[in-house]
């Protein structure tokens, strides 16, 4: 049954064959149903081959997808061509038309002696079934070189799909400028948990790291150093599409956020018109928050805000642009609220929906429609919240106490801050993002979100060892129903993917509350 986990065989040392097969009870997160098949199972072969849904260029790429995924350890061909009548075994990723029960992320995975199918209505949902299907092939799958093998999936079938629309991670890349290559792998890394959306942090009081044509000093000089005073850096505007594009084809839409008008010492150091007295600042390179803000009774702060979001918004595909509007520690509320209520327009008018911190829910700022609040705070229940989903709202849950990767796990963690409390494996584990906070229902709850700020990250050694294993556990929140939430259950499929981590070379953080083999 699904949340249930059985005790599997142990993991191999380096280089010897693949450990057996991979229980479906190691599955994360959690599908909603698991049937396992008893006495059935499916093994890779070198004539194995990929048959995609015929005419469905999506399909097709989610079949190159999982070439790319399972040629480097296996060494096999898997070539990818279209399903038709000569095609038998293998593993089929087909399109269908209406299901009811797995919506449009949804999916259904047969794994039986002879084949693999996987039946979704979208390309979002084959890929979200190969996520799974990768998790029952031996960890040994992961590796980027050639291994023995053998690489044998039980046979099972599988009917699953999201809790919520929403599961999002996000990485700050404007305390440490972190590369485009390091940001591509954690897509890859969050993708395997089902996570779609990526928030990118692209400006804060210590770097602007996106390309703004109308505004060059934005990256030249806003962009020149991060906490510390290293070089920082910045995203051109090719590289930033190279980013949308990659984080496309594993299904993961990208959140860009301009924080405004509060953490912008960056923009007010490199433009002096954007400050009050028309004098721009130093740089920053210390990790203090709150000192910044716009002017938001200049007119010329309206052009600059128009011109960066009509930038950006030109560049990015989806549907959200998240402006921030945390912690303006240094804008008077009323400003604050006349600065918020002119720049969710502007927002509006560049094609996108707002999304914003919990503070845009101040009742002088106007309903944004469709708008999104993400909620940062420590309270099981917070009024700015409520007041900003009685009007319509929705909400992404990212309670700093459980969600941010950037807390330490314990007094002994080196990287990281400890503002918000330690937070364990459990701890990120165990909460209700649909009940969590008073006066918001589930229905009006888009998702979960984990961010990983940045102020104490400056390697991608660092991000790995803060991101899991909660990441994965924010993930489960996300996807997996209530009804199948079990600390015992997810420990142990935790622990079913810590020798996945080690192949994939991800240095995580071995928890003592997680049985690890
Ligand atoms: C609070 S949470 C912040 C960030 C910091 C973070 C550090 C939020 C919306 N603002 O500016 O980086 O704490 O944990």
């Amino acid at each position: 049954a699904p949340g249930r986990a059985a005790p599997e065989q142990a993991a191999s040392g380096s280089g010897g064959p693949a450990s057996g097969v991979a229980s479906p009870d190691g599955v994360v997160p959690v599908p909603v149903s698991v049937r396992p098949v008893p006495g059935t199972a499916y093994t890779l072969s070198k004539d194995t081959r990929i048959f995609t849904q015929p005419g469905s260029a999506q399909a097709e790429e989610v079949g190159a997808y999982l070439a790319g995924v399972l040629r480097p350890s296996t060494g096999y061909a898997l070539p990818v061509t279209a399903a038709g009548a000569g095609a038998r075994g293998g593993i089929s990723l087909l399109l269908t038309g209406a299901d009811p029960v797995i919506g449009s992320e949804g999916y259904r995975l047969d794994v039986t002696t002879g084949a693999v199918v996987i039946r979704a209505r979208t390309a979002a949902g084959l890929f979200n079934g190969v996520q799974t299907l990768r998790q029952l092939f031996p960890p040994e799958i992961e590796s980027a070189t050639v291994r023995p093998g053998p690489w044998t999936a039980p046979g099972t079938r599988i009917v699953d799909h999201p809790r919520f629309s929403y599961r999002g991670a996000m990485l700050d890349v404007a305390r440490h400028f972190h590369p485009v290559e390091t940001v591509k792998r954690y897509i890859d890394r969050i993708a395997l948990y089902k996570i779609n959306h990526l928030h990118l942090h692209l400006s804060d009081d210590q770097g602007w790291r996106i390309a703004v044509d109308s505004r060059p000093r934005l990256t030249a000089h806003g962009g020149s150093t991060q906490v510390g005073g290293g070089p920082g850096g910045f995203y051109t505007k090719e590289q930033y599409r190279q980013i949308v594009d990659h984080a496309a084809r594993r299904h993961v839409t990208i959140v860009p956020e301009i924080d405004l008008p509060g953490h912008t010492n960056a923009a007010l150091a490199s433009y002096a018109e954007l400050n009050c007295d028309g004098v721009a600042p130093p740089l920053y390179t210390g990790t203090v928050v709150g000192f910044s803000s716009l002017c938001t009774t200049k007119e010329s702060t309206y052009v600059f805000v128009k011109e960066v979001l009509d930038e950006i918004a030109a560049l990015t595909p989806g549907p959200y642009l998240h402006i921030g509007g945390d912690e303006a520690k240094a804008t008077p509320l009323d400003q604050y609220a006349a600065f918020m209520n002119r720049t969710q327009p502007l927002t509006v008018a560049t094609g996108k929906t707002v999304m914003g911190w919990h503070q845009i829910g101040e009742p002088g700022v106007r309903h944004s429609p469709g708008r999104v609040a993400q909620y940062w705070g420590l309270t099981a229940s917070d009024p700015l919240v409520t007041g900003a989903v009685s009007q319509g709202a929705r909400v992404v849950m990212s309670p700093a106490n459980k969600t941010y990767l950037d807390m330490k796990y314990t007094r002994e963690t080196v990287p990281g801050q400890r503002w918000a409390g330690y937070i364990e494996v459990r701890d990120a584990y165990d909460w209700d993002p649909g009940s969590y906070l008073d006066g918001v229902p589930a229905s009006a709850v888009l998702g979960v979100e984990a961010p990983l700020w940045t102020e104490t990250i400056s390697t991608e050694k660092q991000i790995e060892y803060m991101a899991f294993p909660r990441l994965p556990a924010v993930a489960e929140l996300g996807w997996s129903p209530w009804t199948s939430h079990d600390w015992e259950a997810f420990r142990h499929r935790l622990a079913a993917q810590g020798p996945r981590w080690t192949t994939m070379g991800i240095d995580f953080y071995r928890s003592p509350q997680v049985p690890w083999r």
